[in-house]
């Protein structure tokens, strides 16, 4: 695993039903991201903010709200991860909301496309994301970016990689889902988008989910995470914009990432939705932060397996 990190931070909260994800990176930075990766022998560079657009709040227009903001906002995120990636760093996202998994996750792609590796992406979420203008109950672009990934989006947001579309059904693993619209549920079908809900995970548990969703990772294959705060369950994770019931606990968020750490396969990361307005003392942040640790290998077993 490529242990030079770029941290990158994108202030808005464009794309969402709430405001304050804008505050993400810098409460990232407040619960010592930075430093904790170092402690565990990564080399981490702090690229600071991106700069994009201010937040209007204005009502959705023909099913979309703020589209020409989150256009450029993603435009910003694609090329700096893109840049990243480039570079050789690995690329993690401070977000910001979800609708700039968007930029993050076409440019992994296009690197992808472009260096003959194979592409493969957890959804970590209490929602799938899949919704389009015609299905979304908002309007809301943070609802949408898999469906956008997927090539089902407005044209100036789905071409922001260049490739149409950007990524394959086939590629996505969801987990941790447990609220999707009645529209966006038919088209999760549809597209036969793999989707390991909580259901699944209370039934089989989070070590068969992560066994299946990792199955198919080999040696020439970049993992991306796009990791959703809201997929925690709201009890141990309250400073999210939408929180659902349900999620996984402390302990099965712990197995998920080093289950995932475990393949040596993560190659970039997005940490979005955080939103410190309605957080409690930093804890989601500081959550956030003990989980993606394990992402690096900060592992709880004794023995060395
Ligand atoms: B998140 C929602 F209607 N589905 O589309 C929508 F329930 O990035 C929520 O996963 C989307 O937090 C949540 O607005 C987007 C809603
Ligand atoms: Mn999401
Ligand atoms: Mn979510
Ligand atoms: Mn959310």
């Amino acid at each position: 695993m490529n242990r030079s990190v770029s941290l990158i931070g994108a202030p808005t909260d464009i794309g969402a039903g709430a405001r304050g994800a804008s505050m993400g990176p810098e409460a990232l930075r407040v619960a010592n991201i930075g430093p904790t990766l170092q402690s565990h022998g990564v080399d981490v560079v702090d690229r600071g903010n991106l700069a994009g657009p201010a937040n209007p709040w204005l009502p959705p227009l023909e099913g979309y709200r703020h589209l020409d903001e989150v256009v450029a906002w993603n435009q910003v995120v694609h090329e700096a991860v893109y840049a990243e990636l480039q570079g050789g760093r690995m690329p993690i996202l401070l977000g910001g909301d979800h609708c700039l998994g968007l930029g993050s996750i076409s440019a992994v792609a296009r690197h992808c496309r472009e260096a003959g590796k194979k592409l493969r992406v957890l959804w970590l979420d209490a929602h799938a994301d899949f919704n389009t203008s015609e299905l979304t109950p908002s309007g809301n672009i943070h609802g949408m970016p898999v469906a956008c990934l997927c090539g089902f989006g407005p044209k100036e947001l789905i071409e922001i990689g260049g490739k149409v579309p950007a990524i394959n059904p086939k590629w996505i693993r969801q987990i941790g889902i447990r609220s999707v619209d009645p529209g966006e549920k038919r088209f999760v079908h549809e597209q036969e988008l793999e989707v390991f809900d909580m259901r699944y995970i209370d039934e089989m548990g989070m070590r068969h989910t992560m066994e299946l969703a990792l199955a198919t990772l080999d040696a020439n294959t970049h993992l991306h995470v796009s990791f959703d705060v809201d997929f925690l369950d709201p009890a141990i994770a309250p400073g999210v914009g939408t929180t659902i019931p349900g999620g996984p606990t402390y302990r099965e968020a712990q197995l998920c990432m080093e289950m995932i750490a475990d393949t040596g396969r993560l190659a970039s990361l997005d940490v979005m939705e955080l939103n410190p307005a309605l957080d409690v003392r930093n804890q989601t942040a500081l959550l956030a932060v003990d989980l993606i640790e394990s992402l690096f290998g900060k592992s709880t077993l004794m023995s060395r397996r």
